[in-house]
């Protein structure tokens, strides 16, 4: 696997070298993109909810997961089999790749204000992100679904039995996922906390619930 990764990689900081110049150009236009981090363990809700603030904020939603998925099966990718592999196994996809999606689908944006989820998850995207777009970018806040495994577990158990047709959305891979979760991923919260950029908000609650506390916190930005 790290042997196939070492010659994959280099293709995909080429990418993000190539899109700079043209977030720059962008950036000198428009401005810096403002972007909000939604943050949570799987299953929490954090699609659900990007997809209400899109419709009533303006946002464009880039869910990292998505972008990989869709990245996963494009026509002639270098990356499918890297990105299913670590999909599958709740384990994290390495920066270069990820950062590289998500910067070509903020280029190609004619917005400015990006709710970027599922992102950073860990210390190697968070090390990755500050290096590649930290100058680049206002980070306005983080979003924090907060939610218990047993909750999250069954949203997702009851999303692959009505069959949403993920391959992580399985009891064994939840496990996986939430290990990920609680080990990687909750130090990069916690990162944020401290720089007093967090938002929790109690994701057990109805989607309307939650929904109604997010309003409340945009709209105090
Ligand atoms: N639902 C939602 N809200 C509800 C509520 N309040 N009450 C009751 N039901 C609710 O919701 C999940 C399900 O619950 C849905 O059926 C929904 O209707 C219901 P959703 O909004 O999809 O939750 P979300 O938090 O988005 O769950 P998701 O499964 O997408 O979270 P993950 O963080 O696990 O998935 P993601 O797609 O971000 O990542 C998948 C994998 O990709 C990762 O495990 C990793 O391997 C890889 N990845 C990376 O490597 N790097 C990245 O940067 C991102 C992902
Ligand atoms: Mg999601």
């Amino acid at each position: 696997m790290l042997g196939r990764l070492g010659r994959l990689v280099p293709a995909a900081v080429r990418s993000v070298q190539e899109s700079f110049h043209t977030l720059q150009a962008r950036t000198s236009v428009m401005g810096k993109p403002n972007v909000i981090f939604v943050l949570g363990g799987p299953g929490a809700g954090k699609g659900t909810q990007c997809a209400r603030i899109v419709e009533s904020f303006g946002y464009v939603h880039l869910s990292a997961g998505d972008l990989l998925r869709a990245e996963r099966i494009a026509p002639g990718s270098e990356f499918g089999e890297l990105i299913e592999h670590h999909i599958t196994n709740g384990t994290i996809v390495p920066v270069e790749i990820t950062c590289s999606l998500l910067e070509r689908a903020m280029t190609k944006s004619e917005k400015n204000d990006f709710l970027i989820d599922g992102f950073p998850r860990n210390e190697d995207n968070l090390t990755g992100w500050n290096k590649q777009m930290g100058e680049k970018v206002n980070v306005r806040r983080v979003l924090f679904f907060h939610c218990s495994q047993d909750i999250c577990t069954a949203r997702c158990l009851a999303r692959g039995a009505a069959g949403s047709g993920r391959t992580d959305d399985n009891e064994e891979s939840l496990r996986k996922r939430f290990v990920t979760y609680e080990t990687a991923t909750m130090p990069i919260i916690r990162h944020y906390e401290a720089m007093n950029l967090v938002s929790q908000i109690d994701a057990s609650r109805s989607p309307d619930e939650c929904y109604a506390e997010v309003e409340e916190i945009l709209n105090k930005l």
